[in-house]
């Protein structure tokens, strides 16, 4: 089944630091088609701001942290992505924003599709249209 939500991914560690490790469809549920990082986020800004209609993707803050609302028309939740071994899960359904990039953020997301600007619901009532019951 279906659902978004964080994972705790496994570290790695010895005498000489820390590892994770991410495989398709093992440790994130879905093959990875593209892989995109955002950084040097302004501060203040909030980035986001839609939905998709089909890709799934794995957000994981490899350095630094920034927050994400997540709202899938039936329940709002605010995640902390604080450390990278923390990945949230995102369904197609789940409308989100990230927010509060701390200066040093790399946010790293792993697709299931490649790009496609026609896979964005960039309207919220679009998105209450489509995905609410
Ligand atoms: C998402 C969140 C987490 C491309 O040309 N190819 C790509 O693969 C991507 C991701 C973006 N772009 C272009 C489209 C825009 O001109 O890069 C520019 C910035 O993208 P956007 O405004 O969509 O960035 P965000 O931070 O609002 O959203 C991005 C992803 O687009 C989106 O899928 O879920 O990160």
């Amino acid at each position: 089944m279906r659902s978004s939500g964080v994972i705790e991914l496994k570290e790695l560690g010895d005498e000489r630091g820390l590892l994770t490790v991410i495989e398709e469809k093992k440790t994130v549920p879905f093959e990875v088609k593209r892989i995109f990082y955002i950084f040097k986020t302004v501060p203040d800004v909030r980035r986001g701001f839609h939905a998709h209609y089909k890709t799934r993707q794995a957000l994981i803050c490899v350095s630094g942290s920034c927050k994400v609302h997540l709202d899938n028309s039936k329940r709002k939740e605010e995640v902390i992505l604080d450390k990278p071994s923390k990945m949230l899960i995102l369904e197609p359904n789940d409308w989100h924003e990230m927010y509060e990039f701390s200066p040093d953020c790399v946010l790293l997301v792993l697709a299931s599709h490649l790009y496609d600007a026609e896979d964005y619901i960039r309207d919220y009532n679009e998105f209450l249209e489509v995905y609410g019951s």
